[in-house]
């Protein structure tokens, strides 16, 4: 029964470079996530349920624990003095710490503070995402937009909160996918799921249906392929959408499977954002051997031009996302950028 931080310290050895800043700083979002947690699992008694009747900058209507949450972490990042600057869902530009110890601190942290927020008041499993860089401005001075800009493969670690369940955290630095379960009676993660694995194969998609009319004709005939008949192969495949990132990816890295948010006639670029839910999530993909790419290309690749920037999403177990981008390309030819 090792704990987050036990797990943290020990790895940290794998980095000849470590010099335990990582370590407060995984720390400061291990905290964080109590805390948002203990709220969520008030969020029916306490005032704190519901929207804020404000949007934000995605011109989304902002949930009370979307600001709670991202308060929150936003203070404990602040306050361990490891990082020198935030990116936030939350926030529409990017925010320096500008107390000494944080300017002179080389992490950045980009997050989505609270995806899937909107279910929170029908009970439904929610996450946190994060994004660890580190800085590419001299440190001492105030953060950049261009270090917020970088390719999702220059990330030093990135990680999940899964608050289900039970709530767990997920993270890799590079090292492979490790995740921890927190035991409510003592608020301790626990190592629960070492070297975490996506299957090569699997019988799940995960996809809003509703937006068939509009999607790319790749991603139309792969649905058809996976709701064929064909014993040999499995299929029907199973269709499990529980419209929460988190929740979608987590089940679907456990047991083998695809999630994919495609351009839509609403969402010409997708929906979800490159820089603060699809390169995490892409790096433990990646880590857990699977792949995660814009339906042509590894994500991870690309290079960001806005903070607030969409990406068509396709991520999950390798010959499924190999399968569906091989329609992509034949229906909707790109050359690789
Ligand atoms: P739709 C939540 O808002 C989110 O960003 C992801 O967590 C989720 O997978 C997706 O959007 C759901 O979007 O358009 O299917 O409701």
């Amino acid at each position: 029964m090792i704990t987050l931080g036990e797990y943290i310290i020990a790895k940290q050895h794998d980095f000849p470079e470590a010099s335990g800043e990582l370590t407060l700083l995984l720390g400061a979002i291990r905290l964080a996530a109590k805390v948002v947690n203990r709220e969520i699992n008030k969020a029916g008694i306490a005032d704190i349920i519901g929207t804020t009747g404000l949007e934000n900058i995605q011109g989304e209507s902002q949930q009370k624990m979307d600001l709670y949450a991202n308060d929150v972490f936003k203070a404990a990042l602040e306050a361990r003095g490891e990082v020198c600057g935030i990116a936030s869902e939350e926030e529409e530009n990017f925010i320096t710490f500008d107390d000494k110890r944080s300017l002179n601190s080389k992490y950045i942290v980009l997050m989505d503070p609270l995806d899937g927020s909107s279910n929170i008041d029908v009970n439904v499993s929610i996450g946190t995402i994060f994004s660890i860089y580190k800085r590419i401005s001299p440190v001492g001075e105030p953060v950049v937009l261009e270090d917020f800009l970088q390719p999702g493969v220059t990330q030093v670690a990135a990680g999940y909160i899964i608050y289900g369940s039970s709530t767990m955290l997920v993270y890799t630095t590079g090292n492979g996918v490790h995740g921890f379960t927190c035991d409510p009676s003592l608020g301790v993660f626990y190592l629960s799921h070492e070297n975490i694995k996506i299957p090569t194969d699997g019988q799940i998609y995960s996809i809003n249906e509703g937006n068939y009319l509009t999607f790319p004709e790749g991603v139309k005939k792969y649905l058809k392929y996976c709701q064929a008949i064909d014993n040999d192969t499995n299929r029907p495949y199973t269709s499990r959408y529980i419209g929460s990132l988190v929740s979608d990816f987590h089940r679907n890295l456990l047991k083998g499977g695809i999630y994919i948010y495609p351009s839509t006639a609403s969402a010409p670029q997708g929906k979800l954002r490159l820089l603060y839910e699809c390169n995490p999530m892409a790096f433990i993909m990646e880590q857990a051997g699977g792949t995660a790419s814009d339906g042509f290309q590894r994500i991870m690749a690309l290079k960001p031009n806005t903070l607030h920037q969409r990406i068509p999403f396709f991520c999950g177990s390798k010959n499924m996302v190999s399968t569906v981008q091989d329609m992509m390309q034949e229906h909707s030819p790109r050359s690789e950028n």
